[in-house]
């Protein structure tokens, strides 16, 4: 009943882990691979093994969380070396993601020419929207520097890729961005990763409530859903069919996935709500989805995909 096409795959249901939640270690991914999840994603990986940014770095919050955890990664090897032997193993068709994030575009490229080079058969996500490295912009709001490591990209690379893209706020935006995607062979784009640079203020301390950058950090959970399924969508509306869309942001029930599936997702990210619930959450996620369609009366994903409606 949940299966999903996702291009030339099919996932038994549209959950897993948004990047950077209980999958830093191989004990964690090995937990997300036996559990109901549909799939999962490898925290984003640099060429060195790093620390990330000093604690406190994550905190939940009443409606969601902020986090300033500037991309702490066992290294790109240690990844790698888990998912070559990991996909041996799975019995599931469809591949599992690999996610990277290079400090600069020399970076990105070394790190694609390795996976490039090597036994590695599943999606590789290349994220281009980290908001927690200081010094270090989100690459994705830059569109010409976007477009030219796409470019480079694609000069090599020719296994299935997908890029991680962060919020944006403006039509004008989104038509720039979707132009660019559009010229490229992507499999995929994940919207969103977390709204970058948010503060949350303590009211007993007076005081932030995460160390890195003075308290500023990426807010996720149901703060964001609104702008997440705004982003799905403008997407799906201007993307050419053959690249997927995966939807992130703001999760928490069968409700919040259905409407992201609405707007067009296809696979459907955890996040926050992973966090702070543990894997035990696909296993709701994947009954509370079932109950709405069911009591819709529709027996696939397939049949309201995309299907949001406008007031005429
Ligand atoms: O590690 C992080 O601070 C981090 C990353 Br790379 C990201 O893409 N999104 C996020 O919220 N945190």
């Amino acid at each position: 009943m949940l299966a999903t096409n996702f291009g030339k795959f099919t996932y038994k249901n549209p959950f897993m882990n948004a990047s950077g939640v209980h999958c830093m270690t191989i004990e964690e991914l090995d937990e997300l691979a036996s559990s109901t999840a549909g799939s999962f994603v490898t925290k984003s990986a640099t060429l060195e093994a790093r620390a990330g940014n000093p604690e406190p770095r994550y905190t939940d919050l009443p409606l969601g969380s902020i986090n300033s955890m500037g991309l702490p990664n066992l290294g790109v090897d240690y990844y790698l070396d888990y998912a070559i032997k990991k996909q041996q193993e799975m019995t599931q068709q469809a591949p599992f993601f690999f996610s990277v994030a290079g400090m600069s575009v020399a970076e990105n490229i070394e790190l694609l020419k390795k996976i490039q080079e090597s036994d590695f058969e599943g999606i590789t996500e290349l994220n281009l929207s980290c908001p927690n490295v200081p010094g270090k912009p989100q690459v994705a709001y830059d569109f010409p520097l976007t477009d030219q490591i796409l470019e480079t990209v694609f000069g090599f690379f020719t296994k299935p890729l997908g890029v991680k893209l962060p919020p944006y706020f403006d039509l004008a935006h989104f038509d720039e961005m979707a132009k660019i995607l559009n010229k490229y062979p992507l499999t995929y784009i994940n919207s969103i990763n977390s709204i970058g640079n948010a503060l949350f203020i303590d009211p007993a301390t007076d005081s932030v409530v995460i160390k890195p950058k003075d308290g500023f950090g990426g807010l996720g959970g149901e703060y964001v859903k609104p702008t997440a399924l705004a982003n799905v969508r403008a997407f799906y509306t201007r993307l050419k069919p053959e690249i997927k869309i995966i939807g992130t942001g703001g999760i928490r029930n069968g409700q919040d996935a259905y409407e992201h599936l609405l707007c067009g997702a296809s696979m459907l990210q955890i996040g926050t709500e992973l966090q702070k619930e543990g894997p035990a959450i696909f296993e709701r996620l994947t009954k509370e989805l079932a109950a709405i369609m069911k009591e819709k009366g529709y027996q696939s994903i397939s049949e309201f995909h995309g299907k949001l409606k406008t007031i005429d």
